[in-house]
């Protein structure tokens, strides 16, 4: 595979895919979201594969969601994120997200998307999307509702507050926290146990309960994705000053 944002290592059976943007806390732009997609396929068709984990490179963050300065100067291709997301979602194999710092805004998404979490107890969690006027109204909304639960997932998106791992625990967000130097071994260890189990019959559980979520509103990503409110809300994190949200959405 022709890589330049994300690492791909296969090792005892296992797809380790780690973003590596560290400069930019492993911010996703448009090439990383092509790298992605390739990982997440070449895992899918891979016999000799049967757990993906996705991590990001460094010690200070998972994924800082999309790239505000990509965006701001140039934009992305939103349906790729969507392509990313629905994939990560079926392909028939446990995906771990390894939770080695902040996941935030997409990133955060990303990591509820996975089947398990396993978190640093340095990791910190949470959306920040209405403040930069985005939001993700796929999985990251109505899956987050599943898991949390409706009135903590308002709250997530509206208030934007940063979890620590602790609560992101008790929130039944992720799996297990443990100390950032022993995260490593956590993870093999838990592909451990996995790898203990028949494929077929994860392949099984894990198509069973996607069955029960709808897809994507595709028309509302594209939408929320293109608004006024995204652009000044990128604007604004590139200039470093608060948005002036329109009065059109002031009133809404
Ligand atoms: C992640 C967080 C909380 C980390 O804070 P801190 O203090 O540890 O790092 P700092 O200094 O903010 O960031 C270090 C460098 O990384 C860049 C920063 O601009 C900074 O660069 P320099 O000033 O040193 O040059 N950086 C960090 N996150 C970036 C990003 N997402 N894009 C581009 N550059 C980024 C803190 O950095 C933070 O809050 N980051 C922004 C989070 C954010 O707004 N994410 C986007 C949400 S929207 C989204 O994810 C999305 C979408 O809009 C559409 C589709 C899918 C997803």
């Amino acid at each position: 595979m022709d890589l330049t944002d994300v690492l791909y290592e296969k090792r005892d059976g296992v797809a380790w895919i780690t973003i590596n943007r560290p400069e930019r806390r492993n911010a996703f732009r448009s090439r990383t979201v092509r790298d992605l997609i390739a990982c997440f396929r070449e895992a899918a068709r891979d016999h000799d594969v049967g757990v993906a984990v996705l991590t990001g490179a460094g010690d200070k963050a998972f994924c800082s969601g999309g790239d505000q300065k990509e965006r701001a100067e140039a934009g992305y291709e939103e349906l790729e994120v969507t392509t990313l997301h629905t994939l990560i979602r079926n392909i028939p194999k446990p995906v771990i997200a390894m939770v080695n710092g902040f996941a935030i805004g997409g990133g955060h998404v990303l990591h509820v998307l996975c089947d398990l979490s396993i978190a640093a107890d340095t990791a910190v969690f949470g959306q920040v999307g209405p403040r930069v006027g985005s939001v993700d109204p796929g999985f990251g909304t109505a899956y987050l509702a599943r898991v949390v639960g409706e009135k903590k997932a308002r709250e997530i998106w509206y208030l934007c507050r940063q979890y620590p791992a602790a609560e992101a625990l008790a929130m039944g967000l992720v799996a297990r926290v443990v100390p950032h130097a022993g995260l490593d071994a956590a993870v093999a260890e838990t592909v451990g146990w996995i790898r203990e189990t028949g494929p077929e019959a994860r392949a099984a559980i894990k198509h069973t309960i996607n069955r029960h979520l709808p897809p994507i509103d595709l028309p509302m990503f594209t939408a929320s994705l293109a608004s006024e409110d995204v652009r000044e809300g990128f604007a604004a994190f590139v200039e470093k000053r608060p948005p002036r949200w329109s009065p059109r959405a002031r009133r809404g």
